[in-house]
């Protein structure tokens, strides 16, 4: 099967095929208004709507695949209590996460997710919103083409990301929750924000966003120094399905082996290899 970009893009609205185009570069200037204002971008209805339901269609199809992983985490994804902070921190303080990802060794080559995902424009269009040089597709086997799923009952509660940035197609929404909120930059490289962090963990609102996030809009986003969660989708709503896309400004970065364990459950031969790789970096005798 073969794809076009204008299968899956709308690209009658959003040229991104065409560098050197005026549309091009009003989108470009819009997602850059908004990382620079807020750490976050949306592009309205990138999809086409007729390249949805197979985006969608891909999803539903792989989500046996999904590795769901209840767990209690604090904003930066550890699991137990760390007794140099105090009870009452950002640090010790632990909530649900109950979604599940749909690894990247689920995507064929042949799926337009991992089409758009990887497709040369995609990646320059991205690059010049995220004003860096260039990006590459994550080459992780498991996290670089994910989706993330919530079910009715779950919640990927606040957190941080660790990459610098992410790229969200919602594809599919809850009627009702599964709603993306942020926090700007409540952090940044030499104010860790504990206080600001602590309010909302513990329910306030205080510098919440809520995204009006519909399916198609393409996210990107600067998970890094702004706290984010994806609200509870209650019991009685449809799930909520995002195709996520990372990117690395290096071609060929793998993944931890400790963050891959808790993010889907296993590692690849590749994540040993490259844990290795580190290792003997790092260590001077052989
Ligand atoms: O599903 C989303 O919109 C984003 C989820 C998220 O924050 C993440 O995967 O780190
Ligand atoms: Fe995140």
């Amino acid at each position: 099967m073969t794809f076009a970009l204008n299968d899956v893009v709308d690209l009658d609205r959003y040229p991104i095929d065409q560098p050197d185009g005026d549309a091009y570069a009003a989108v470009v200037a819009h997602a850059r208004s908004g990382l620079r204002a807020d750490g976050c971008a949306v592009i309205k209805d990138l999809v086409r709507p007729e390249g949805l339901p197979k985006l969608a269609a891909e999803i539903a199809d792989r989500k046996p695949t999904t590795h769901f992983s209840t767990q209690v985490i604090n904003p930066y994804f550890h699991v137990s209590v760390n007794d140099d902070y105090p009870d009452r921190h950002p640090v010790n303080t632990f909530l649900e996460r109950s979604s599940g990802f749909i690894p990247g060794d689920s995507w064929g080559d042949d799926t337009l997710n991992r089409f758009l995902f990887e497709h040369p424009a995609v990646c320059r269009f991205l690059a010049d919103c995220l004003e860096i040089p260039e990006l590459h597709p994550y080459a992780d086997p498991l996290a670089g083409l994910t989706s993330n799923i919530l079910d009715p009952g779950q919640q990927f509660t606040w957190h941080f990301d660790t990459n610098e940035f992410a790229v969200t197609v919602l594809v599919e929404e809850a009627d009702e929750g599964g709603l993306f909120e942020y926090v700007p930059n409540v952090r940044t490289v030499d104010d860790e924000g504990f206080d600001a962090i602590q309010a909302v963990l513990e329910g306030g609102r205080d510098g919440v966003h809520t995204l009006d996030l519909r399916p198609g809009d393409l996210q990107i986003f600067r998970g890094r120094y702004s706290l984010h969660q994806v609200s509870r989708v209650p019991e009685h709503s449809r799930p909520r399905h995002a195709a996520i896309f990372a990117y690395t400004e290096q071609p060929g970065v793998i993944g931890r082996v400790e963050r891959t364990m808790q993010l889907f459950g296993r590692v690849l031969p590749e994540h040993i290899a490259a844990e290795e790789e580190r290792v003997r970096a790092d260590a001077l005798i052989d």
